[in-house]
């Protein structure tokens, strides 16, 4: 995968202290019928990870792929225990897989990869270094300068900017980013107290950001490639699962704004 330079942006807002612990990453990558990639992409995070020598564990969840993605992950798990693999039965969706890792770890900080490898993990010690620095989301970008979106066609790119104008007004002002919809992102896990992650669709990003605790982002951008093998899961129905996400967010920032003062509270506590 074609590796640019890429520098880490600091998006306004004031990063918060740097954490003196060691702090833990649990680190999901969801998983359907992706037997193709699934060791290439876990070797590639160990690879980049053990360098950082931080406590870390990957968490694959697997919505029964039934084509022996679980079973490559159980053997790599059996001698390596901080890969860990989730088999979810009877459920479906890439931001529930996620929410479901995220919950049965302790970690400090979590974070989602794709495992069809589009998303470099070699990207990984720049957002640890930004977590590290003190800020609450550390996100791989495609439309920071420097970032790329390679051989996707006219059509897809442009849904893509709309999709990604119709936050703006969503995004809180302080830490507006350009590529709030990233699968690829880490986040400290006190700033997403306060709310319910959505279980439907794929953007979890842009939900973090509007309804998240959220004071400071850093973007790192990346050429976001073609997927290597196995077959795409987003269509149709993803897009309309983001129009209806849009819809709740929407809702959600005009009450905020109604309400004063200003609260961030609009669920149960998950964590
Ligand atoms: N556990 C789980 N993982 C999923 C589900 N849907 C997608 N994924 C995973 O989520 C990641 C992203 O899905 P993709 O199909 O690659 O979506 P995309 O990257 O937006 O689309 P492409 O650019 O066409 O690959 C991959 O690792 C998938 O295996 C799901 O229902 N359950
Ligand atoms: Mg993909």
């Amino acid at each position: 995968m074609e590796q640019r330079s890429p520098s880490a942006s600091d998006v306004e807002g004031a990063p918060r202290p740097a954490v003196r612990e060691p702090a833990k990453l649990a680190l999901v990558v969801p998983t359907l019928h992706e037997v193709a990639n699934i060791e290439r992409i876990l070797q590639r995070i160990r690879t980049s990870l053990d360098p950082l020598a931080i406590p870390y564990e990957i968490i694959v969840v697997d919505d029964e792929s039934r084509d022996g993605t679980a079973e490559v992950v159980q053997t790599i798990s059996g001698s390596d225990p901080r890969v860990r693999l989730l088999v979810r039965t009877n459920a479906r969706g890439l931001g529930g897989a996620v929410v479901h890792g995220w919950e049965r770890s302790e970690a400090d900080i979590v974070g989602v990869i794709d495992a069809d490898l589009q998303h470099p993990p070699e990207l990984l010690p720049q957002l640890w270094q930004a977590m590290e620095s003190g800020v609450d989301v550390a996100l791989a970008s495609r439309y920071a300068e420097h970032g790329s979106l390679r051989n996707w066609h006219p059509v897809r790119y442009g849904l893509s900017r709309l999709a990604i104008w119709l936050t703006l007004p969503l995004q809180q002002p302080g830490i507006r980013v350009q590529d709030p919809m990233s699968g690829f992102f880490l986040v400290r896990r006190a700033c997403i107290r306060n709310f319910r992650v959505e279980t439907q669709g794929f953007k979890i990003l842009l939900e973090i950001l509007v309804r998240g605790n959220i004071q400071s982002v850093t973007e790192v951008p990346f050429a976001f490639g073609p997927r290597e093998a196995g077959s795409s899961k987003a269509g149709i129905k993803e897009g309309l699962n983001y129009l209806r996400l849009l819809g709740r967010l929407y809702r959600d920032v005009g009450l905020r704004q109604h309400s004063a003062p200003r609260t961030r509270s609009n669920g149960p506590v998950s964590r």
